[in-house]
């Protein structure tokens, strides 16, 4: 990119520079790989009990067009029992070690202990991916400042536990953007740069039906705030009931939600079946991005 070219254009946001790589968002959209580790998570769960398996998945998910792998050791579906820094660190701290000597694309952690990120980066992850947005663990943004690696700040109204009894917003959009804005001045004012925060609205994370269709028909606001945008509808329940199927049979309703999510200004999509969304993605972007020249 020329310097002479202003980054405050929304659709010229600056790439993602990470340990391994760097990750273009410049008229492209990125996929974030899914790569659950755990026994019990909603869709890909205990499908990884090997960490031999997992690492094999992550490597297809790369040549499929995944440009980062998120890891994710716990499972934050509601209800899901939590599980302790020492079973979180061996389930995923195996799959980060040989995934990073398998791939060259950045590889983030999807916990938001600040421990766990920490020894996940010490094994050669890339990215923080906070679905607290910061809030759970006090030491979490100045550790990420230290190191100097990129987060993704999540919306999450109350915790997986509770956050799916009774989700209530006066405006959902509003009080998402509100939350995001804040984080991202709490981030900065610990030291993380501006250019290495990821926002994302949390898709299904104490949010309705009606929500969720809110939040994707109202990305550019969010957009405004100036950060990459993520998002991540891959095989959730809204889909689940807009369609009446169960995870397994959401693929279609996922690349529609994804095609939708980048059309309306998201930057990066999160997604288990990275193949079929690259393509579907692809699409979008040429339709977003592409003009004659
Ligand atoms: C998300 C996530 C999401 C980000 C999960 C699932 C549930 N991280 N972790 N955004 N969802 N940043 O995989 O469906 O939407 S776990």
């Amino acid at each position: 990119m020329s310097e002479q070219e202003p980054q405050s254009s929304l659709d010229s946001l600056r790439d993602l520079v990470t340990r391994h790589g760097t990750v273009v968002m410049e008229r492209c959209t990125a996929i974030m790989g899914v790569l659950n580790v755990t026994p019990d998570s909603f869709y890909d769960g205990g499908r990884r009990l090997e960490p031999e398996k997992a690492i094999a998945d992550g490597v297809e998910m790369v040549a499929a067009g995944a440009d980062i792998i998120d890891i994710g050791g716990e499972s934050t579906r509601p209800g899901a029992p939590s599980v302790s820094e020492e079973e979180e660190l061996g389930r995923i701290l195996p799959v980060i070690r040989g995934l990073r000597r398998a791939i060259r694309a950045p590889i983030s952690i999807d916990t938001y202990k600040s421990n766990v990120a920490c020894a996940a980066l010490g094994e050669g992850a890339d990215i923080v991916n906070d679905i607290s947005g910061l809030r759970f663990d006090p030491a979490m943004a100045a550790m990420i400042a230290e190191e100097g690696v990129p987060v993704v700040l999540m919306h999450m109204q109350g915790t997986p536990r509770t956050m799916q009894v009774e989700p209530r917003y006066g405006d959902v959009v509003r009080e998402v953007r509100d939350f995001l804005a804040s984080q991202i001045s709490h981030a900065l004012g610990k030291g993380i740069e501006p250019e290495k925060i990821i926002i994302d609205p949390g898709i299904g994370f104490g949010k309705t039906l009606d929500h969720n269709l809110s939040l994707l028909r109202n990305l550019p606001a969010l957009a405004t705030l100036g950060q990459p945008l993520l998002v991540g509808a891959s095989r959730k329940t809204f889909i689940g009931k807009i369609l009446n199927l169960a995870p397994d049979e959401r693929l279609e309703g996922s690349l529609a939600a994804a095609v939708a999510a980048v059309l309306a200004g998201a930057n990066m999509i999160r997604a288990h079946d990275v193949k079929e969304t690259r393509r579907a993605v692809n699409m979008a972007d040429a339709i977003r991005y592409r003009v004659e020249e």
